[in-house]
């Protein structure tokens, strides 16, 4: 069974948001991104721990974050956000705080969040530092796993995007599984 994920990146403009999903799914990584292009989502199929194929649906921006904020249709009813800053640019972890608070307002149901420290390529300072950085975040607010990653590199790319489809509900699957082994059962008990 095929499980779907929908996925949205958010974070400020020029973060690496885009540059992360292209490393990804097409495993490329281009200097100059033009946040105009691209389509609104990506898809790619990824096995998790269960041995389930989990179809992450990976929502991008086209650059609307930068003017006006993003439309909360973009994120309401998806399963997981991947919370970007940029680790040369700290105003960016301010602004993720701003990104959470939003999605706390907007949605019900909140969803799995991974907070990801991107362009540690470069970064000369302590990677302790970072890590101090984003566990205080952690403490603050309710997020599944804090990465560092370079979308330049590749390093901890996939590993945001494991640990989603590891997370991926399987509540149909799991209900299936419950018919199959009740019916045999009780078939069992009513014979003898
Ligand atoms: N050195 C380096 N540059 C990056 C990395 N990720 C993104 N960039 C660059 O940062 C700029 C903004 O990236 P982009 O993906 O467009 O950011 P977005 O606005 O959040 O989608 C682009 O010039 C990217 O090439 C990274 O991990 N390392
Ligand atoms: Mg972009």
């Amino acid at each position: 069974m095929t499980v779907q994920s929908k996925v949205v990146m958010l974070g400020d403009v020029s973060v690496g948001k885009t540059a992360i999903i292209m490393r990804y799914v097409a495993n490329k990584f281009q200097n100059e991104l033009n946040s105009t292009i691209g389509a609104s989502y990506q898809q790619k199929a990824v096995q998790n721990k269960l041995g389930n194929i989990v179809m992450l649906q990976i929502w991008d921006t086209a650059g609307q974050e930068r003017y006006k904020g993003l439309a909360s249709l973009y994120y309401r009813s998806c399963n997981a956000v991947v919370l970007v800053w940029d680790v040369t640019r700290l105003d960016t972890l301010e602004k993720a705080k701003q990104w959470i608070h939003l999605l706390y307002q907007e949605t019900d149901l909140i969803p799995n969040i991974i907070l990801v420290a991107n362009k540690i390529d470069l970064y000369d300072g302590s990677l302790d530092e970072i890590d101090n950085l984003q566990n205080d975040f952690c403490q603050e607010f309710n997020i599944l796993k804090a990465i560092k990653v370079s979308a330049s590199s590749g390093v901890g790319i996939r590993d945001i995007f494991q640990t989603i489809a590891d997370k991926a509900e399987i509540v149909e699957e799991e209900n299936q599984k419950v018919i199959d082994i009740e019916e045999p059962n009780s078939f069992h008990w009513k014979c003898c």
